[in-house]
């Protein structure tokens, strides 16, 4: 199948070019001014829009089994979603019950996923450990595609890592040449301070950020920072969420220290307030963890955002529908933890970040496609309008509007944190490895066309860093 974009301006995370870009199968051919369209190809009208590498979530959580129940997001219709909000790759998790083998639950993932309509690759979880773990991270890092380990430093009593995992986990990591990516947030405080607030008998969705102030992650962001730091391993922290935390992230950077952060769209547009909705249902839709902060904290991520100190955006799109939300109805610790936002991430930015001036269209397509790619060693077959690169390409027709609201999206859930947001900028078309997957408003998907993407370690490069720290091993005193 060959498609030719025609008339529109280029947008990398470096500059704005007019250009026509020409696809043929899945990826990009040529790149230039007045491209011909061979006969027989497809051809779009890109007039007056962008044409930007598809974005890529790097934080996602389709079919989820979690606190009892599971995510009710797919991986068909959840890449669907995505494809129709401008993202062409998820990076989802695979997360081992403690005391399951890794590789294990990476081939469970594996096969949920296969009914995925775009690219998707994972990240995955070490929830306990022991040999074997040891032994499984070498064989998913060195012949799985998997460079990126997740520690949930959170959710004590189910997959939360202490500190003994982390450290032998971290060491791994950096032997492997992978990345190791926290959910910072100190889960023993949360289960004291949760324990605390039901027996004050708070027991509605209010509870769910009293039990989880911003100190809660700040301290933990900056505990696995510094174990990092010790070990000489990269690290990504997922859904940074407050000062306390990008505080942390700035301080280590500033110091020299590889430490990359993620943002949540909904983190950078929705405060604390949802939580005090007369209606159970509307705040009990809000419970994710980290929580959603006071406004002055929203203020601070824009500024983190444009500065450098956070450089992926991502939705941690983990959906429960209302029935699900309403386990929880008289005691909010046994809310399924999670929200949508696959679908809005990318529109939801555009408009506050670039339509605001925050953000230039190039910084736009580095926070929401490029800076992953790089992260994760996916760069330039994801990330890039380059030619070679895989034809994951979305048109922006930054003059179109839309009405964010759970009655027109296409996810599954029936709710939509983002419900009556208005927004300029919106995909005209999405090719996921040059097939049109979304075009005049419909979707046009097909179960299993994604495709698993290998993640390689970055050996190389850590290893000289890990050779480095270890010049500085102390050697014995001859006595
Ligand atoms: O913690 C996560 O990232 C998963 C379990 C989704 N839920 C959430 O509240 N963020
Ligand atoms: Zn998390
Ligand atoms: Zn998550």
């Amino acid at each position: 199948m060959a498609v030719i974009i025609k008339g529109g301006t280029v947008v990398t995370a470096d500059n704005e070019t007019r250009a026509d870009v020409y696809v043929e199968g899945d990826t990009i051919k040529a790149i230039g001014p007045d491209l011909d369209a061979p006969a027989g190809a497809r051809v779009i009208d890109a007039g007056g829009c962008y044409v930007m590498p598809g974005g890529i979530d790097p934080h996602t959580h389709m079919e989820l089994p979690f606190m009892g129940t599971t995510a009710s997001e797919d991986f068909f219709t959840g890449t669907s979603a995505a494809a129709a909000g401008g993202t062409t790759m998820i990076i989802d998790f695979a997360i081992p019950n403690p005391g399951q083998r890794l590789i294990e639950a990476y081939d469970q993932w594996r096969s949920w996923a296969e009914k995925a309509a775009c690219d998707y690759s994972f990240h995955v979880a070490v929830t306990w450990w022991d040999e074997t773990v040891h032994a499984d991270m070498a064989t998913l890092a060195n012949e799985r595609g998997v460079n990126s380990f997740k520690h949930f430093m959170a959710y004590k009593g189910a997959i939360m890592c202490d500190d003994e995992v982390l450290v032998n986990s971290f060491s791994r990591a950096a032997e492997l040449g992978a990345l190791c990516t926290v959910h910072a947030e100190n889960g023993e405080l949360v289960w004291q301070l949760q324990k605390r607030i039901y027996e004050k008998g708070i027991t509605g969705p209010e509870g769910h950020p009293l039990s989880r102030p911003p100190e809660v992650e700040g301290e933990a962001a900056n505990r696995a920072i510094r174990i990092a730091e010790v070990l000489g391993v990269p690290l990504y922290l997922v859904h940074t969420s407050c000062e306390d935390a990008l505080e942390a992230v700035t301080r280590a950077r500033l110091e020299g220290q590889r430490v990359f952060a993620e943002v949540l769209a909904q983190h950078l547009v929705i405060d604390d307030s949802v939580y005090r909705h007369e209606d159970w249902n509307y705040a009990a839709h809000y419970v994710m963890s980290p929580p959603f902060r006071p406004k002055h904290h929203q203020e601070a991520l824009w500024r983190g955002l444009q500065a450098g100190m956070l450089h992926t955006t991502a939705t941690d799109h983990c959906c429960f529908c209302t029935p699900q939300k309403q386990m929880g109805k008289d005691d909010f610790r046994k809310i399924p933890n999670g929200t949508g936002g696959v679908e809005d991430r990318m529109a939801v930015l555009w408009h506050h970040g670039v339509n605001s001036g925050k953000l230039t269209p190039s910084e736009f397509v580095a926070v929401t496609s490029t800076n992953c790619a790089r992260i994760f060693n996916l760069y330039p077959k994801k990330g890039a309008v380059a030619v070679g690169a895989d034809a994951d390409l979305v048109v922006w027709d930054p003059k179109a509007t839309r009405r964010i609201s759970v009655e027109t999206h296409h996810q599954n859930i029936d709710f939509n944190i983002f419900e009556g947001m208005e927004v300029q900028g919106v995909p005209a078309f999405t090719l996921s490895r040059g097939r049109v997957v979304w075009a005049d408003g419909q979707l046009h998907t097909e179960r299993g066309t994604g495709r698993y993407v290998n993640r390689p370690c970055f050996a190389p490069y850590w290893a000289a860093q890990h050779k480095r720290n270890a010049a500085a091993e102390p050697t014995p005193v001859k006595r």
